[in-house]
C-alpha cells in the first residue's frame, strides 16, 4: 500500500466540501490505489458541524481513508500537507458587490498563504475555490514567499465544464466527443469561453457554429451560469464545484488526456501577452505533476478583445488588495 497523501481542505463544513470530501475519500481524485489523510480546517463556530461531517466520513468505512484530523488553526491543518484545497470563504450575498467580497475574503487568504508557507510540504499543490478565486490565489501565493508561486492555482474547471456542456447540448453530441475547450481569464462574468480550437470528430467545431449564437447565447450563458444556478436553487453551485475541483487536482497530479487540454488559472508567465504574475486562466496540459501553458494558438481580434477585458478586471482586483500582499 502507498503512503497516504495529505490533503488539507478549508471550509470543510460548508456546502462544497460536503460534496467534495466523500469523493476524495472514495478515491475519485487521486486514484483507487492511493490512501488519503484528510486535514480539515474550519472557523471555530463551525467546528461542531465539522465533527458531524467527520462522523459521517468514518461511517462510510472508506478503504482509502487513512485518517481525518480537524482544526481551527491553519498551521495545524496545513502541516506537511501535499495538497491544499482552499474552499472556505464567504459566498457572495444577494446585495454584495464583488469589491465587498474581495475585501472580506482577501484577508482569509493572506493568513492561509502564510500558514502554507510555514507548514506545508515544499511541493504542495494548491487550488483556490473560494471566491474571488483568482485574486485569492494571488494573495495566498504572495504571502508564501518560500513556496514556488507556480504551486498556487485557482479553479476555472467549473467554467470549462460548463462550456463543454453548453456546446455539446447545442451540437447534440456527448461532451466527451469535444476536446480543446479553453476558458481564459478570471472566474467571473468577464471570463472568455473560447471555442476557436475545439475539435469534434477530427474537425474544428467553430465552422459549425453561427456567430450570433456564440456571442448572444453561448458566451453569456457560460459567464453567468453561477448566477443562474443561485436563482434556480437558492444556493450557489456545490456538487458541480466539488466535481470540478476534483477534476482540476486529478489532472494536475495524474496528467491530462492525450490530445486534449484543460483550463486552469495559474500565475501568468507572460504568454499570449497577459501580464506576468496575474492569476489568469490558460489552456494547459499536465504531465508528471507539472502543468504547461499550451503555446502557439492563433488569437483572433474577437478573442484578443475578450482576453484583455478579463485581464483588465484581474488587474483592478489585484490593485484593490495591495494592502494584503
Ligand atoms: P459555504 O458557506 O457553504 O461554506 C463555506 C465554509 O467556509 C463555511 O463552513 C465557513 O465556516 C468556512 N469558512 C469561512 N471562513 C473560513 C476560514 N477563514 N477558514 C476556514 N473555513 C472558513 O460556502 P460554499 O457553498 O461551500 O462555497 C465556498 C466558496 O466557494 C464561496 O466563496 C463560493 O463563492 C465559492 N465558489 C467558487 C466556485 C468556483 O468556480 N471557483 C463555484 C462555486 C462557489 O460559488
Amino acid at each position: 500500500m502507498k503512503d497516504p497523501v495529505r490533503v488539507s481542505i478549508t471550509g470543510a463544513a460548508g456546502n462544497i466540501s460536503y460534496a467534495l470530501l466523500f469523493r476524495i475519500a472514495a478515491g475519485d481524485m487521486l486514484g483507487k490505489d492511493q490512501p488519503v489523510a484528510l486535514q480539515l480546517l474550519e472557523i471555530t463556530p463551525a467546528m461542531q458541524a465539522l465533527e458531524g461531517v467527520v462522523m459521517e466520513l468514518n461511517d462510510c468505512a472508506f478503504p482509502l481513508l487513512s485518517s481525518v484530523n480537524i482544526s481551527d488553526d491553519p498551521g495545524v491543518a496545513f502541516r506537511d500537507s501535499n495538497i491544499a484545497m482552499l474552499v472556505g470563504s464567504k459566498p457572495r450575498g444577494p446585495d454584495m458587490q464583488r469589491s465587498d467580497l474581495i475585501k472580506d475574503n482577501g484577508a482569509i487568504f493572506s493568513v492561509q498563504g502564510k500558514a502554507l508557507n510555514d507548514n506545508a510540504n515544499r511541493d504542495i499543490k494548491v487550488i483556490v475555490v473560494g471566491n474571488p478565486a483568482n485574486t485569492n490565489a494571488f494573495i495566498a501565493a504572495k504571502n508564501a514567499p518560500d513556496l514556488n508561486p507556480a504551486n498556487f492555482t485557482a479553479m476555472m474547471r467549473l467554467d470549462h465544464n460548463r462550456a463543454l456542456s453548453q456546446l455539446s447540448t447545442k451540437l447534440n453530441l456527448h461532451h466527451t466527443e469535444l476536446s480543446k475547450m479553453t476558458v481564459w481569464g478570471n472566474h467571473s462574468a468577464t471570463q472568455y469561453p473560447d471555442i476557436s480550437n475545439v475539435i469534434v470528430n477530427g474537425s474544428a467545431v467553430s465552422d459549425q457554429i453561427d456567430q450570433h449564437w456564440l456571442v448572444n447565447d453561448f458566451i453569456p450563458t457560460v459567464q453567468n451560469r453561477g448566477t443562474t444556478i443561485i436563482r434556480a436553487r437558492g444556493a450557489s453551485s456545490a456538487a458541480s464545484a466539488a466535481s470540478a475541483a476534483i477534476d482540476h487536482m486529478r489532472d494536475w497530479v495524474l496528467g491530462t488526456p492525450d490530445d486534449d487540454w484543460v483550463s486552469m488559472a495559474i500565475p501568468s508567465d507572460g504568454s499570449y501577452g497577459i501580464q506576468e504574475g496575474l492569476m489568469y486562466s490558460f489552456p494547459v496540459t499536465c504531465i508528471d505533476g507539472n502543468y504547461q501553458i499550451v503555446q502557439g494558438l492563433d488569437i483572433s481580434d474577437f478573442s484578443r478583445e475578450r482576453m484583455i477585458a478579463t485581464e483588465q478586471e484581474l488587474k483592478t482586483e489585484v490593485d484593490a488588495v495591495s494592502h494584503l500582499i
